[in-house]
């Protein structure tokens, strides 16, 4: 990337986390923001997608319990993958218990996510102490949802971004709006091609959620995996992403 965007993107954000660092080399590397949910419901369609959309992504966003066949074949495929064409496995899990049954959902079960995930996501209603069993990975706090009548009002959001702010595991948070430079900003409910669906998701395009809320990273489900060619929608939305992006630090 040209030294100024490196300034623009590096400076601008004051990230210390080790795993926001590491996206946001891969991010300037590859020109994209762009995180694809891979809400897909078998190991062969996770795999195929992970192939498609990997060059065109920084991370590849799992709920790894909708997977009918899980296996730790397919972690390891997964992680070959992810290495071979460069990206984060971002779990998200959306823990919200005690912190000690967040350290066990975490740890063990079947999925064992701190075993092989870069990142997760986390609400942070249960405070601060909670998110600390989350060790060697990127927390990506979520302090908004793009539903339509979330729970997530402003008196929330700047309480959870309190909480997000202070805890040092904590890289990100997942938001409909423009929060503070300390964290990554993650913005999931995108789509140029819909405007919600008919279960209260809500749609913005790459365009408004970079530039009206200075969103560093796009997260796309449907509108890439539905598509009658996944890696050439990601292509689509990382172009449009990262050239949104470019015009947003301005
Ligand atoms: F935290 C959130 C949120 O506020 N909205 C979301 O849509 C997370 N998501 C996730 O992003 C959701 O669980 C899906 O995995 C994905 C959006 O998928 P879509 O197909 O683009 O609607």
């Amino acid at each position: 990337a040209p030294p100024e965007i490196k300034r623009l993107a590096l400076e601008q954000k004051k990230i210390k986390h080790p795993v926001g660092k590491r996206l946001i080399e891969i991010a300037l590397k590859k020109q994209s923001n762009l995180i694809a949910s891979a809400d897909v419901i078998t190991s062969a369609e996770l795999l195929k997608l992970a192939e498609e959309v990997g060059p065109h992504i920084v991370a590849l966003k799992l709920h790894m319990d909708i997977i009918q066949d899980f296996s730790f074949e397919l972690i390891d495929a997964l992680k070959k993958i992810a290495r071979e064409k460069e990206f984060l496995l971002f779990e998200d899990r959306k823990f919200g218990d005690i912190g000690n049954t967040q350290e066990l959902q975490f740890k063990e079960g079947i999925y064992k996510i701190a075993s092989w995930a870069d990142m997760i996501t986390s609400h942070v209603i249960a405070g601060e102490e909670s998110l600390k069993v989350f060790e060697n990975v990127g927390v990506v706090a979520i302090v908004e949802m793009s539903s339509k009548g979330t729970l997530t009002d402003d008196f929330y959001i700047t309480k959870a971004l309190n909480v997000a702010e202070n805890a040092s595991n904590v890289m990100g948070a997942v938001a409909q709006r423009k929060i503070s430079d300390d964290l990554l900003l993650f913005t999931p409910g995108v789509n140029i091609s819909s405007a919600g669906d008919a279960k209260g998701q809500q749609y913005n395009t790459p365009e408004r959620v970079c530039k009206n809320y200075h969103t560093d990273f796009i997260i796309v489900g449907r509108g890439i995996y539905q598509s009658a060619d996944a890696a050439e929608s990601a292509k689509e939305y990382q172009t449009k992403g990262w050239n949104a992006y470019l015009e947003s630090l301005g």
